[in-house]
């Protein structure tokens, strides 16, 4: 008899430690993202049948135009959150304040703050999708949610993951006992445990970047790019240049086999693109958990302390080697 490997829970169970919030609670909080994950799989999966592709016409908090798939993957998850229990309030990157779903003392852990659809812009070519979610637990215990409750420090998220829409549906989860990868059988309907305590290579020889905006970094950033497309056969180079436009694929690469993802600050725009709160925080936590690290280029994403929810911050991101080459490039102390 072929043994399946095991699902999501299945896994939690097996593993022998409390998760944060507590077994029962963690379980769900997980089981209702694969729902999540599902559901957006079957929609993405049919979307240039049913007329979902293209903007909705409106710009969100952030003054960026809104596909009708934001709002579509944005209703998903913030009705499965409120069906699952366990969230007490939620943050979305496409809405402007705080959800709060659960009155005080009854006893849904979880704030769970999230990037609905990471990659828009390749909702109409056919192009890998994700979901990035980070999950932080009340300072204040069983009381009322204050926007301090979900402004925290990277470091001080207890699990986080993400859903990638690639050939196949992924759900990646960090929660303090390394990361995990399952892989969804869309014929089972069930995640299946295919990426066991994944560890990040201490180098790589992929970058991913959108060039593009070459002219508008700092020098440093500049200069080290160019060093990646130097030959150099003792450091590995050239780097191969690898960018999909979806922050989590990309990511998802790098965990896989090493490298780096950059997303700068720019002259007149330093703090970059990316948001702190449900972009960097998570995908830092879930690759410094596999071993690499995730910078600023001057600091620890994981230390920031915010200050707004939707907060940007230049993202530097992978390998520990190649990371901190890029940061001494970027600070001028080297010239990686
Ligand atoms: P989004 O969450 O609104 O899709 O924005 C984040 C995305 C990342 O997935 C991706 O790495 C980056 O923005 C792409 O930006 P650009 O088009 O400037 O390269
Ligand atoms: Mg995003």
């Amino acid at each position: 008899m072929t043994l399946h490997p095991q699902t999501v829970e299945q896994f939690l169970k097996s593993c022998g430690t409390v998760p944060p919030g507590g077994l029962g609670p963690f379980t769900s909080l997980l089981s209702h993202i694969g729902i999540i994950g599902k559901s957006l799989a079957r929609d993405l999966r049919v979307a240039g049948l049913i007329d979902v592709l293209g903007t909705t016409g409106q710009t969100n908090v952030q003054g960026e135009t809104v596909k009708k798939l934001d709002e579509i993957a944005n209703e998903i998850f913030v009705r499965v959150l409120r069906q699952s229990g366990v969230v007490r309030a939620l943050v979305s990157e496409e809405m402007e304040k705080p959800v709060v779903l659960s009155a005080a003392g009854e006893g849904s852990p979880y704030l769970v703050l999230f990037d609905p659809l990471d990659g828009s812009s390749n909702t109409d070519v056919n192009m890998p999708l994700g979901s990035i979610f980070s999950v932080v637990l009340p300072g204040n215990g069983e009381g009322r949610v204050a926007d301090a409750d979900l402004m925290r420090r990277g470091v001080d998220q207890v699990a986080a993951g993400y859903l990638l829409f690639g050939s196949s549906t992924m759900l990646v989860v960090a929660a303090g006992n390394g990361v995990h990868g399952f892989t969804l059988d869309p014929w089972l309907g069930e995640y299946l445990l295919t990426h066991q305590n994944i560890k990040i290579p201490s180098k790589g020889t992929v970058y991913g970047a959108n060039e593009g905006n070459y002219n508008k970094w700092p020098p440093g950033m500049r200069k080290y790019f160019d060093q990646l497309k130097l030959v150099d056969k003792a450091k590995r180079r050239p780097y191969s240049g690898r960018y999909s436009g979806c922050l989590v694929a990309d990511v998802h690469r790098i965990l896989l086999v090493g490298g780096i993802y950059l997303y700068p600050g720019e002259t007149e725009k330093p703090e970059g693109k990316l948001r702190l709160l449900y972009e960097a925080n998570p995908l830092a936590l879930i690759v410094e958990q596999a071993g690499g690290a995730a910078s600023t280029g001057t600091n620890r994403i994981l230390d920031i302390e915010p200050v707004a929810l939707h907060q940007r911050v230049p993202l530097i991101i992978g390998s520990r080697g190649d990371v901190q080459e890029a940061e001494q490039c970027l600070q001028g102390k080297s010239s990686a």
